[in-house]
C-alpha cells in the first residue's frame, strides 16, 4: 500500500546513508517538496548544487535543471528520479538552430534562459533565470542581444531595459502560455482585494494585468513581505505548497487548473526512493559541452 509517511522516512534514511542531498523545485508536488533538503527555484538550487558537500545530488525537477547541477558540480553524481521529465520550452531551441541564429547575427551576445539544454548553454555567452534575467542583461551592457528560448521572458526583459534591443526566439512554456487576460480579469472580479502575482513566462498581455511580475522565489518573498492577505498566483501550482508554508495564515488562490506542468509532476516519492537505492538515472554531460557551458552558467549564478 502507498504510505507517504513511511516512504518519506525511508528516503531520509537512505539519503543519509548514501551521502545524498535532495533538491526539489518549487513546482514539485507537496510531498516531494517536504522530503527535500532544499526547495527553491533554478537559481537557488543551482547555488545549492555548486556548494553542497554531499557526494550525490538527487534533483527533483526537470532534465535541464539536473544538467545545470552537473555542469556546476562535475565530480558529483547527479540523479534525476524521472528520466522522462523534460521541458517543452527547452526543446523549442536546439543547438543547431541556435548556431544558425548566432551565425546570422555575428558578434551579438547570446543570452539564454536556464530552461535550455546543456548543448544550447554551451553556445551561449551567459545564462539567466527568471529571478535575475533583467540584472544579468543589464550587467552585459550590450545595446543588442539574442534571447531564447522564452519569448515572454525576453519581452519582459525588453520592457524593463528599453535601451537594449532584445531579439527574441519564438519559444514559450505551454503551461504559462495558456493563461489569458480574460482569466485574470475574471479572477480579479471574484477576489477584488487579492494581489495578482504573475510569472514572466506568461504572455505580455497577461503580465500587463498583474500587480507584480515575479519569479517563484520572488513570489515567496513578496507574499511574506506584503501587507495583503490574499494573492492570486499565476504560475505552476506546485508553488502554492511552498507559499502556504512560507506565509501561513495568508490565502493563495490558484488561477486555474491549467497552471500545471505535467513534467514537473512526474517525480514522486517512489521514483526518488528508486534512484537513491539503485543509483540509476545518472545525468551525464560530456566534458566538451561542460567546458563550453560553464562560464555561461557561472555568470548566471554569480548575479542577482
Ligand atoms: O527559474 C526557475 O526555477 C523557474 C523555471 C521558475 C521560477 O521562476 O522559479
Ligand atoms: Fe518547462 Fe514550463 Fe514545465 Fe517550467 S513549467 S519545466 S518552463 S514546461
Amino acid at each position: 500500500m502507498y504510505d507517504p509517511l513511511a516512504l518519506h522516512d525511508e528516503i531520509r534514511d537512505l539519503a543519509r546513508e548514501r551521502d545524498a542531498v535532495i533538491l526539489a523545485h518549487n513546482y514539485q508536488c507537496g510531498e516531494v517538496q517536504d522530503v527535500a533538503d532544499f526547495v527553491g527555484d533554478s537559481l537557488g538550487l543551482s547555488r545549492q548544487a555548486a556548494e553542497t558537500s554531499a557526494q550525490t545530488i538527487v534533483f527533483a525537477g526537470v532534465h535541464f535543471m539536473a544538467e545545470t547541477a552537473k555542469i556546476l558540480s562535475p565530480h558529483k553524481t547527479v540523479l534525476l528520479p524521472e528520466p522522462r521529465a523534460g521541458c517543452p520550452m527547452a526543446d523549442m531551441m536546439t543547438a543547431k538552430e541556435l548556431t544558425l541564429w548566432r551565425d546570422d547575427n555575428l558578434g551579438v551576445p547570446v543570452v539564454t534562459y536556464v530552461n535550455s539544454s546543456a548543448d544550447v548553454k554551451a553556445l551561449s555567452d551567459v545564462c539567466v533565470t527568471s529571478a535575475n534575467a533583467v540584472a544579468v542583461v543589464r550587467s552585459i551592457g550590450a545595446d543588442r542581444i539574442l534571447f531564447g528560448p522564452d519569448r515572454n521572458l525576453g519581452s519582459w526583459v525588453a520592457r524593463a531595459l528599453p535601451e537594449v534591443e532584445v531579439m527574441l526566439w519564438d519559444g514559450f512554456c505551454p503551461t504559462h502560455q495558456r493563461v489569458t487576460p480574460e482569466q485574470i480579469a475574471e479572477a480579479r472580479k471574484r477576489h477584488p482585494e487579492a494581489k495578482v502575482m504573475a510569472h514572466p513566462e506568461c504572455r505580455p498581455d497577461v503580465v500587463d494585468l498583474a500587480d507584480a511580475v515575479l519569479s517563484t522565489s520572488q513570489m515567496l518573498h513578496y507574499a511574506v513581505d506584503s501587507s495583503a492577505d490574499e494573492f492570486i498566483v499565476v504560475t505552476e501550482e506546485g508553488l502554492l505548497h511552498a507559499l502556504a508554508k512560507a506565509a501561513p495564515g495568508k490565502r493563495f488562490l490558484n488561477l486555474s487548473p491549467v497552471m500545471l506542468c505535467p513534467n514537473m509532476k512526474l517525480t514522486t516519492l517512489e521514483t526518488i526512493l528508486d534512484v537513491l537505492r539503485d543509483g540509476t538515472n545518472e545525468v551525464v554531460v560530456s566534458d566538451d559541452v561542460r567546458d563550453r557551458a560553464l562560464a555561461a552558467v557561472q555568470g548566471m549564478v554569480s548575479i542577482g
